[in-house]
């Protein structure tokens, strides 16, 4: 199946919902720790030139499956994402948002491709980098960037910041700064829709790292243990805030950490928009037959800094370049040009219409007041 992206170790991983176990044999072990040695560098470009080039085909079956309208706003979101994101460090740097600001550049294709699978009444909960995917669960750019403003006509009042978009009539809890606390509010979140009778699912997303902490294996043991519809997405992007995941996780095959809970995985490409949302798709059909919650392990990379502040000494310019050049958005076109579904004239547009929508936003929040003082005293819980 040439939509799995190649690991940096032999470990294998089941697609098909069943994980794998795994025995590592002292060869793989002494590969593993060769490995680690050189922890900046997880990509060989000619295997990933040749999957580059199976994925479009791939691409291609997917894109015929799916309506023209759908892959039109699929694109559209991803382009909007990114031109927001380029925006925000645009006027971060020059001082109109404050505090911290987490970018999403690289990784809308798993944030389109697996919140634009949901229902209206799905729920979705992510950590502090989640502009875009706040976006996505249909809270405004004027609102998203207001908020990163600060200002009155924000998500939240401009009381949140960057990492704290939060809408409840729209199914977006968070925006939340403990790495892995969402886990654990996520399965709660589950827990609801099932106790309620419904059959709506929870999207859970969080970073790599967040799987060292005790929330993620609690979490997972209950949703499985009481068939939670929570789909936990890690977005492994393979680095915390500048430390690799070699460094830091005792074994690289994430998804395969789901057999500990007897739980159904998969390890998705990151930069294939179109398997991030067929992976989604097989998980929340799991989850609304009878609350089987799933373990997505998506692949990714951040293109960005770990946030605005980040000085980026711990990885080389060459192995960022090495994963620019499978940067979802080209690779989207790329195929949705070969399958001769859109071509320049179409691409020009979508361009043209998010960029008057970051406009928009940026003028909104330009103008919008800051809060008034008497707001220092609401919405304050101690
Ligand atoms: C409990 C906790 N420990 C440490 C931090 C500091 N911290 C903020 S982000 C981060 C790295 C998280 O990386 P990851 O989960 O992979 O998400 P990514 O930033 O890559 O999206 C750390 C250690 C924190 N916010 N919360
Ligand atoms: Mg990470």
């Amino acid at each position: 199946m040439p939509k799995t992206a190649t690991r940096p170790t032999t470990s294998k991983t089941s697609t098909n919902g069943h994980p794998a176990g795994s025995k590592v044999a002292p060869k793989t072990l002494q590969k593993m720790e060769k490995s680690k040695k050189n922890v900046t560098d997880t990509v060989n470009l000619k295997v990933s030139k040749s999957e580059h080039q199976d994925r479009k085909k791939s691409q291609k079956n997917s894109i015929a499956n799916l309506d023209k309208e759908l892959l039109r706003e699929m694109l559209y979101q991803m382009v909007l994402g990114r031109i927001f994101e380029q925006k925000c460090a645009e006027v971060y740097r020059i001082g109109k948002i404050g505090g911290f600001c987490h970018l999403y550049i690289g990784q809308e294709a798993v944030g389109v491709g697996a919140i634009m699978a949901l229902r209206s009444d799905d729920y979705v909960i992510t950590a502090y980098r989640d502009h875009v995917q706040a976006m996505l669960k249909g809270i405004t750019p004027e609102a998203v960037m207001a908020e990163l403003y600060g200002k009155a006509g924000g998500n939240v009042g401009g009381k949140g910041g960057s990492m704290h978009m939060f809408s409840k009539d729209l199914g977006f809890f968070g925006g939340h700064g403990i790495v892995g606390g969402q886990i654990g509010v996520g399965t709660g979140m589950a827990y609801a829709q099932k106790y309620k009778g419904t059959d709506a699912v929870t999207l859970c997303f969080f970073g790599e790292a967040a799987l060292n902490q005790g929330m993620f294996h609690e979490s997972l043991n209950m949703a499985q243990l009481w068939k939670l519809p929570c789909i936990y997405i890690c977005e492994n992007n393979q680095y915390g805030m500048g430390t690799s995941q070699a460094r830091a996780m005792s074994m690289s095959n994430i998804a395969d950490k789901a057999a500990a809970f007897g739980m159904a995985s998969e390890f998705v490409d990151g930069m294939d928009v179109l398997a991030v949302r067929e992976a989604t798709e097989r998980a929340i059909e799991r989850a609304r037959k009878d609350g089987s919650p799933t373990l997505l392990e998506i692949r990714c990379y951040r293109f960005m800094g770990h946030s605005m502040s980040d000085p980026g000494k711990y990885r080389t310019s060459d192995e960022i370049k090495k994963y620019q050049e499978r940067d979802p958005i080209f690779l989207f076109k790329e195929s949705l040009k070969e399958a001769e579904v859109f071509g320049d004239k179409d691409f020009t547009e979508i361009e043209n219409r998010a960029k008057e929508a970051v406009e928009k936003a940026v003028k909104f929040a330009e103008e919008s007041p800051f809060p008034e003082e008497e707001e220092l005293f609401t919405d304050v819980l101690a």
